[in-house]
């Protein structure tokens, strides 16, 4: 309950902001994407993580307000940067079950690509297979529509779920984002190595572009850039970081 009025001064007091995670391609270290990610700030300054912020925030609703506070800024960022020159990737925003199902959810995002004037094709939605399977054709028929607008689709957390292939056979998909829980153990011959390598190749046979999530280790990096993952997400290369802190780091080159 105190998380709740704590939530809702939160969003009255603009106590909601992102940090921004880049997403590199495995060969060339160029930024192919980068996440959003939530981050929420109490009066008295201190932090509340996303893990506990948004299951409270999909119970009592407001996800749908706070989601759509997060596309804006998003594509508003993307915009900026775009406009600045530092590139042209997509910004993938994560989405929750409750965002899905709302029937305004098209109009919205397209009403917010307008505003903002970032090009559909900037803008990447990253939903879990647990997400995308619940009600199926209608998950399918709203994936396609954002698709059809040209909005990029990632199935995130891949490997977790209980429906993992299920959401590969169904669901309109651009990318693949293969869970951190499988880079621990990522080294040859481990059983995390095999795994990894098979949903690669399966992405690859099913035209998806690949993503390791998590890279921590240059071992890691290394083995992923032997069994052909397309790119590279994690502590490694940077932690989210401020939208300023990003720029900073895009400059130098570090
Ligand atoms: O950044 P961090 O590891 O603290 O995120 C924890 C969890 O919160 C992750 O599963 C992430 O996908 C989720 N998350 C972060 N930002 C958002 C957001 O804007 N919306 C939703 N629905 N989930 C988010
Ligand atoms: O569920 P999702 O994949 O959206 O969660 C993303 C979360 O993972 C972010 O909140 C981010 O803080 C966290 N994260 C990003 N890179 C790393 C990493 O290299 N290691 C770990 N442990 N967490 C990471
Ligand atoms: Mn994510
Ligand atoms: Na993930």
């Amino acid at each position: 309950l105190q998380l709740e009025n704590i939530l809702d001064r939160a969003i009255s007091d603009c106590k909601l902001f992102l940090h921004y995670q880049p997403q590199l391609d495995i060969l060339t270290g160029k930024i192919i994407g980068i996440e959003a990610l939530l981050r929420c700030q109490d009066l008295h300054g201190n932090s509340l993580s996303p893990a506990e912020l948004i299951p409270i925030a999909e119970e009592t609703g407001s996800i749908v307000p706070i989601g759509e506070w997060v596309i804006r800024t998003a594509c508003q960022q993307n915009k900026i940067w775009q406009d600045l020159g530092l590139g042209d990737f997509p910004i993938a925003v994560n989405f929750s079950v409750k965002q899905l199902q709302n029937r305004n959810l098209i109009e919205t995002i397209a009403t917010i690509l307008a505003e903002t004037g970032l090009p559909a094709t900037a803008l990447e939605i990253e939903i879990t297979e647990s997400i995308a399977i619940k009600d199926l054709d209608l998950t399918i028929s709203i994936l396609q529509s954002l698709r059809q607008i040209g909005v990029k689709i990632s199935l995130d957390d891949f490997g977790t779920g209980y429906s993992s292939l299920a959401a590969l056979k169904y669901l309109p998909l651009d990318r693949l984002k293969i869970d951190r829980s499988f880079m621990q153990g990522l080294r040859a011959n481990s059983i995390d190595v095999c795994i990894v390598r098979t949903i690669i190749n399966l992405g690859h046979e099913l035209n998806l572009n690949v993503v390791a999530e998590g890279v921590e280790t240059v071992e890691q990096f290394e083995c992923l850039r032997s069994i052909n993952c397309d790119a590279v997400q994690g502590f490694l290369f940077s932690r989210p970081l401020t939208a300023s802190e990003l720029e900073v780091a895009i400059a130098t080159g570090s």
